[in-house]
C-alpha cells in the first residue's frame, strides 16, 4: 500500500489513523493494530490481511426491517442511484481504506455500480466503474480481497438464483457471475466469493431440493470452468450461512458446505469463508466451524463481524469481543495463518451510529480487536502448556495399540485380543476443562 493521503475531500475531519499504543485515549487512533509490529514472523499487517466492505460501508443508508429511509448522514450522496454517483463513490472507498490503513476492499458488483434496463446496460456500467476502480488500486495500492455478484436483491431472484425452480434466472444468473468473475480478475482480485443469498427454500411444498441442489452443483461447475478459462487464479470461496434470507439456506453451515462440495466434486476448487455470526447462527461457535473447514484443508478467509445472543438474527456488528477473537486467530495460526484469504470487516454499524466518523470507530475497533486476539494467540502459543496439554490428552495414540489403529495395522480381531488381555481399561486423565479456561484468562 502507498503511503496513505491526508485527502480532506470527503472525511475531512478525519487523519490518517496512526498507531498510538495502549495508553493512547485518542479514539482516532489504533491502541493495538500497529501494522508492522512482527507477531510469530510475520507483520500484523501480513497476518490481519483487513478488508473493507463496501455494501455495507459505503452504500449502507442505515436501513433495518422497519425502515428502508436513510439514516446515515453521508454528505457526499445525491440522492440517486445514478452512474456518476457510483463513479464518485469509488473515491469515497479509497480515501477511508487509506486513512484507515486497510489494504483489501471487497465488493458485489451491484455495490459499485447501477443497474441498466439490461444486462448489457448493466455491464456497461460495471465497466465504467472498474476501469476507475482499477486507477484507484493502482494510486493507492489498495487492492481487491474477493469480488461477488449479488443474486439476491432484485426480485428475478425471488426464487433463488442457482436454486431458482426457473431456468432462464439461472442462465441470468450465471451470466452475472461470469461478469462478476472477470471484473475481479481485471482488478486483481486475491478471491471471489459465492454466498448463497437466495438459495435455499421457504416451505418444502413448493420445493424440489435434489434437483436445486444439482442445479448449484452445475452452476459452480461452470464458473470453475470460466475460472480457468479466463485464466483468473484467485481463490474461490463459499460462505456459509444457515437461514436469512430463506428459512434454510443450503449452504448451512461448514460441514454442510463441505458435503455439498465433496458430493459434487468440487472440494478441490472452493475453499471457505466463514463469517462468524453466520456460524452462531446455525448454532456453532466460529471456532468450531474453522476448526472444520480447518480440518478439511479448506480454511480460506473469514467475514469478521459478530451477532446478539438476545436478537438472534444476522445483525453484522462489528468485532469488538477480544476472547472471540483470540479463538479465532488460536485456529487461524494453527492452521498456518491467510494465504489469499483475510479479514474482512463484513459488518455495519448501529441506525442510531449515523455520523461518517461511526464508520471510523467501528474500524478501529474491530482491528484493534483482531490485533489483540492475534497477539494474545501468539502468546498462548508460545507458552505451549495449551498445546501440551491436549498433544498429552492423546498421548495413547503415538505408541503401542493407538498407533497401531492409526497407521491401520489392525483390526476388530486384534482389538478383540487387546482389550481381553487388558481386563478393564484405565480412565484417561481428568479433562480440566475449567483449568484450561483459566489458563486462556491468563493471556487475556
Ligand atoms: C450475508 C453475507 C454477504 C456475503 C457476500 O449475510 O454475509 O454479505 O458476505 O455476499
Ligand atoms: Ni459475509
Ligand atoms: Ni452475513
Amino acid at each position: 500500500m502507498k503511503k496513505a493521503s491526508q485527502s480532506l475531500e470527503f472525511f475531512p475531519d478525519v487523519p490518517v489513523i496512526p498507531y498510538e499504543g495502549p495508553d493512547s485515549r485518542n479514539p482516532l487512533a489504533f491502541k493495538w493494530y500497529n501494522p508492522d509490529e512482527i507477531v510469530e514472523g510475520k507483520t500484523m499487517k501480513e497476518h490481519l490481511r483487513f478488508s473493507v466492505v463496501y455494501w455495507h460501508t459505503i452504500r449502507g443508508i442505515g436501513a433495518d426491517m422497519f425502515s428502508m429511509t436513510r439514516a446515515w448522514q453521508r454528505p457526499w450522496e445525491d440522492g440517486t442511484d445514478s452512474l456518476d454517483m457510483a463513479l464518485k463513490r469509488a473515491g469515497v472507498l479509497f480515501e477511508f481504506c487509506q486513512k484507515l490503513g486497510a489494504p483489501f476492499y471487497a465488493f458485489h458488483d451491484r455495490d459499485v455500480a447501477p443497474e441498466g434496463r439490461t444486462l448489457t446496460e448493466t455491464n456497461r456500467n460495471l465497466d465504467r466503474v472498474v476501469k476507475k476502480l482499477k486507477k484507484y488500486q493502482e494510486d493507492t495500492g489498495v487492492g481487491l480481497l474477493w469480488g461477488t455478484a449479488c443474486l439476491f436483491v432484485h426480485p428475478r431472484y425471488m426464487h433463488g438464483a442457482a436454486t431458482s425452480c426457473n431456468a432462464d434466472v439461472f442462465a441470468h444468473a450465471a451470466a452475472q457471475v461470469k461478469k462478476a468473475i472477470e471484473v475481479t480478475h481485471e482488478l486483481d482480485g486475491a478471491g471471489y466469493v459465492f454466498w448463497g443469498g437466495r438459495e435455499g427454500y421457504s416451505t418444502l411444498l413448493n420445493t424440489d431440493m435434489k434437483r436445486e441442489l444439482d442445479h448449484l452443483g452445475a452452476f459452480l461447475h461452470m464458473a470453475v470452468d470460466w475460472k480457468k478459462e479466463l485464466g483468473f487464479k484467485g481463490q474461490f470461496y463459499i460462505e456459509p450461512k444457515p437461514k436469512e434470507p430463506t428459512k434454510h439456506q443450503y449452504d448451512s453451515d461448514a460441514a454442510a458446505c463441505l458435503n455439498f462440495l465433496r458430493q459434487y466434486d468440487l472440494l478441490d476448487h472452493l475453499k471457505l469463508n466463514l463469517e462468524t455470526n453466520h456460524a452462531t447462527l446455525a448454532g456453532h461457535t466460529m471456532q468450531h466451524d474453522l476448526e472444520v473447514a480447518g480440518a478439511a484443508g479448506a480454511l480460506g478467509s473469514i467475514d469478521a463481524n459478530t451477532g446478539d445472543l438476545l436478537l438472534g438474527w444476522d445483525t453484522d456488528q462489528f468485532p469488538t469481543d477480544i476472547y472471540l477473537t483470540t479463538q479465532i486467530m488460536l485456529t487461524v495460526l494453527k492452521y498456518g495463518g491467510f494465504t489469499t484469504g483475510g479479514t474482512n470487516f463484513d459488518a455495519k454499524c448501529r441506525r442510531e451510529s449515523f455520523e461518517p466518523v461511526d464508520l471510523f470507530h467501528a474500524h478501529i475497533g474491530g482491528m484493534d480487536a483482531f490485533a489483540r486476539g492475534l497477539k494474545i494467540a501468539a502468546k498462548i502459543r508460545a507458552d505451549g502448556r495449551l498445546a501440551d496439554f491436549v498433544k498429552n490428552r492423546y498421548a495413547s495414540w503415538d505408541t503401542g495399540i493407538g498407533k497401531d489403529i492409526e497407521k491401520g495395522k489392525v483390526g476388530l480381531a486384534e482389538l478383540e485380543k487387546h482389550a481381553l488381555k487388558l481386563g478393564e481399561v484405565k480412565t484417561n486423565q481428568s479433562g480440566r476443562q475449567e483449568f484450561l479456561e483459566n489458563l486462556i484468562n491468563e493471556f487475556i
